[in-house]
C-alpha cells in the first residue's frame, strides 16, 4: 500500500476536499489506465496528485498526464514522494510536459487550495513549477512536533483486502549512508502517535477477521528500540499483539539486543536487518557506522544470536557498493557463511545510483578512485538511476553473480514464502499457492534454491503462469 499518497489525500480530505485515491497495484489489480477515461469524465477533477515515491513510477507518467490533459484541461497536476520526484522537480517537469507541478517534501502540509488558485510562476510553498524561478522551500514548512496524520482508509477506492497490510510508524532518518535516496534529504526522525498506530492497527483488524493473526508491515526508515522506549511500544501494541504478527526494519545499531524477547512477545515476527557489509573498508565508504567497524560487526552478531534464540527472523540485507573487490566481498561472505542457520533468509544487491543521494553526488570521485561507473537500464535510466560497475575489479555482471549466490545460499522457497508472507503478499495467499506460481516458472530465474522436496513440488502444474510470478516479486 502506498502509506504516502494515502497520508496526502487523507490530509486533503480533512481540509474539506472532495478526493478519491486509486491506489494502482498495476494492471492485474485494476486496469487504471483502461478506466481513466471513465473516472475523468464522470467527476471532472480540479487537481491531480500522483505519487511517485520511486523512479519506477515514471514511466506511468507520461500516459497518465497526457489523458488527464486531455479530458480535463483545466485540472492542475502536481507529482509528489520526496525521495524520487522531490530529487528531480526540474527534470520531470522538463520529461513530462503535461505535468503542471511537483511537490518536494512531505505532502500534508500542501496547501491544495492555494495550488488551485495560484498563478503557476507563483506556487506555494514547497511546489516548484516549470514557470518558478525558484523552489520555495526544500521541504515544505513542516512543523512536525508529532507525526500524527489521520490515515483515512476509506478513501481508497480499490478493495484493501488486494493488498498486503502495512502501517505508518516513523518517518525521516537521522543518518547519511551514502547510498540511500533518504541520505540527500537527511530529517530527524519522527514517532507516529501512539493513536496514528492504534488507528491503522485496528483498520486490518476490521479488515481481515476471520483471520487469528493479521501479518503487518511496520514501515519506517529505521526502527529505533531499547530498554526505555519499549514499554512505550508494549502499550501501544497491547491491545492488538495476539492478532498481529509484525516485520519491520533497523540498523545494527537501532535496536538492542536485550529487547528482543519483548518484542516477540508483542508480536515480532521478521527483522529486516541492514547490515549492508561485514568488510570494515566497505562500512566506513559506505558511511554506515560513526563508531568503530570491529564494535558494529560484533553488535551485528549479537542481533543475530538473539534473534535465532527467541524466535525473531532476521532477513539480512546485503549491500555491494562502490569500490568493492574480491576480498571485501569474501569478508560479506564469510560472515553469512558463519550464520547461514540462523537467518530467515538474505537480500542481496549490488548498489544503484538513484537521484540525489550521495552516491550520486560522489559518481566523480569513485570513478577515479575505483573505476565506479554507470550502466544503462532501458527501463529506469530515464528516471535518473542506473546500475553500476562497482569498481574495476568488481563489474556489474559479477555483483549480480555474487548477489544471487548469497541470495540463493540462505533462501529456499518455503523460507522466501514466510519471509514475504508480512509485508508483501495479501495475507490469504497460501504456501501451496505460492508454490504453483513456483512450479510454473524457470528455476534459474528464481532468488532461491529449490530443496529437494520443493523440486518435487514444482512438478505440479498450476494454472499460473509466469506473468504472474512477475507481479509477485
Ligand atoms: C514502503 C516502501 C516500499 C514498499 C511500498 C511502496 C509504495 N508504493 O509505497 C515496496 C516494498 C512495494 C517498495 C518497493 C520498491 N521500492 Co520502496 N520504499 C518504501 C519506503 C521504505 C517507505 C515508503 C513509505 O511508505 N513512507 C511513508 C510515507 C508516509 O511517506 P512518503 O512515501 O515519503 O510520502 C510522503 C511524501 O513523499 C509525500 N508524497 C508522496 N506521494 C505524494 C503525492 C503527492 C501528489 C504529493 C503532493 C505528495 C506526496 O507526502 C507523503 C506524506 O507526507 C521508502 C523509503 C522511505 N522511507 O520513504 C522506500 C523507497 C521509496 N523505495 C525505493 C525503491 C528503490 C524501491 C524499489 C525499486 C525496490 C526494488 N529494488 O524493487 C521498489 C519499487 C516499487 C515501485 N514500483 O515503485 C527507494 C526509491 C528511490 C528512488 N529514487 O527511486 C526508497 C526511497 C528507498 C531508498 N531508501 O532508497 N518500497
Ligand atoms: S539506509 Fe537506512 S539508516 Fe541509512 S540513510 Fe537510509 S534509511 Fe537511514
Amino acid at each position: 500500500m502506498n502509506l504516502g499518497l494515502l497520508a496526502v489525500a487523507s490530509s486533503a480530505s480533512q481540509a474539506g476536499h472532495d478526493v478519491d485515491v486509486y491506489d494502482w497495484l498495476g494492471d492485474h489489480q485494476y486496469r487504471l489506465l483502461d478506466e481513466l477515461p471513465g473516472v475523468l469524465t464522470r467527476n471532472p477533477p480540479d487537481l491531480v496528485g500522483l505519487s511517485m515515491p520511486s523512479g519506477y513510477g515514471e514511466q506511468y507518467c507520461g500516459p497518465i498526464t497526457e489523458q488527464v490533459k486531455r479530458l480535463v484541461p483545466s485540472a492542475r497536476i502536481v507529482a509528489g514522494g520526496q525521495y524520487h520526484a522531490g530529487m528531480r522537480p526540474r527534470e520531470l517537469l522538463a520529461r513530462f510536459p503535461s505535468l503542471d507541478a511537483v511537490a518536494t517534501g512531505d505532502g500534508e502540509q500542501l496547501d491544495w487550495e492555494a495550488l488551485r488558485r495560484c498563478a503557476l510562476a507563483e506556487p506555494p510553498t514547497g511546489v516548484v513549477t516549470r514557470e518558478s524561478a525558484v523552489l520555495h522551500g526544500v521541504p515544505p514548512g513542516v512543523s512536525k512536533k508529532e507525526l500524527a496524520p489521520e490515515y483515512r482508509f476509506n478513501l481508497l477506492r480499490l478493495d484493501p483486502r488486494s493488498y498486503a497490510p502495512s502501517i505508518e510508524i516513523a518517518r525521516g532518518c537521522p543518518f547519511t549512508c551514502s547510498f540511500c535516496s533518504l541520505s540527500g534529504a537527511p530529517t530527524s526522525l519522527e514517532r507516529a502517535s501512539s493513536k496514528t498506530i492504534q488507528d491503522q492497527l485496528q483498520f486490518w483488524m476490521e479488515t481481515w477477521p476471520e483471520l487469528e493473526r493479521v501479518p503487518i508491515y511496520f514501515e519506517c526508515p529505521v526502527f529505533f528500540c531499547n530498554p526505555r522506549n519499549v514499554e512505550t511500544y508494549a502499550e501501544c501494541l497491547a491491545p492488538f499483539s495476539h492478532r498481529i504478527e509484525w516485520r519491520t526494519q533497523c540498523r545494527v545499531d537501532s535496536v538492542e539486543p536485550d529487547v528482543l524477547p519483548k518484542l516477540h512477545q508483542l508480536g515480532l515476527r521478521m527483522l529486516d536487518l541492514g547490515l549492508e557489509s561485514a568488510s570494515p573498508r566497505m562500512l566506513n565508504l559506505m558511511n554506515k557506522t560513526e563508531g568503530p567497524t570491529e564494535k558494529y560487526l560484533q553488535r551485528a552478531q549479537s542481533l543475530i544470536d538473539r534473534a535465532a534464540a527467541c524466535g525473531v527472523g532476521i532477513k539480512m540485507n546485503i549491500l555491494l557498493y562502490a569500490g568493492e573487490n574480491e576480498q571485501s566481498a569474501g569478508e560479506t561472505q564469510d560472515f553469512i557463511m558463519r550464520n547461514r542457520d540462523k537467518l530467515a533468509g538474505i537480500a542481496a544487491a549490488a548498489a544503484i545510483e538513484f537521484p540525489g543521494s550521495d552516491l550520486s553526488k560522489q559518481l566523480g570521485k569513485l570513478h577515479v578512485q575505483f573505476g565506479t561507473q554507470r550502466r544503462e537500464d532501458a527501463r529506469v535510466s530515464s528516471a535518473g538511476i542506473y546500475p553500476l560497475d562497482l569498481s574495476r575489479e568488481f563489474p556489474l555482471e559479477r555483483a549480480r553473480e555474487w548477489c544471487l549466490e548469497m541470495t540463493r545460499s540462505v533462501t529456499t522457497a518455503e523460507s522466501y514464502y514466510r519471509l514475504k508472507r508480512i509485508g508483501y503478499f495479501r495475507p490469504d495467499f497460501s504456501l501451496s499457492e505460492f508454490m504453483q506460481v513456483v512450479s510454473a516458472a524457470d528455476p534459474d530465474s528464481l532468488p532461491f534454491k529449490l530443496t529437494p522436496d520443493e523440486n518435487t513440488a514444482s512438478k505440479i502444474h498450476g494454472p499460473w503462469d509466469m506473468a504472474q510470478w512477475d507481479q509477485l516479486r
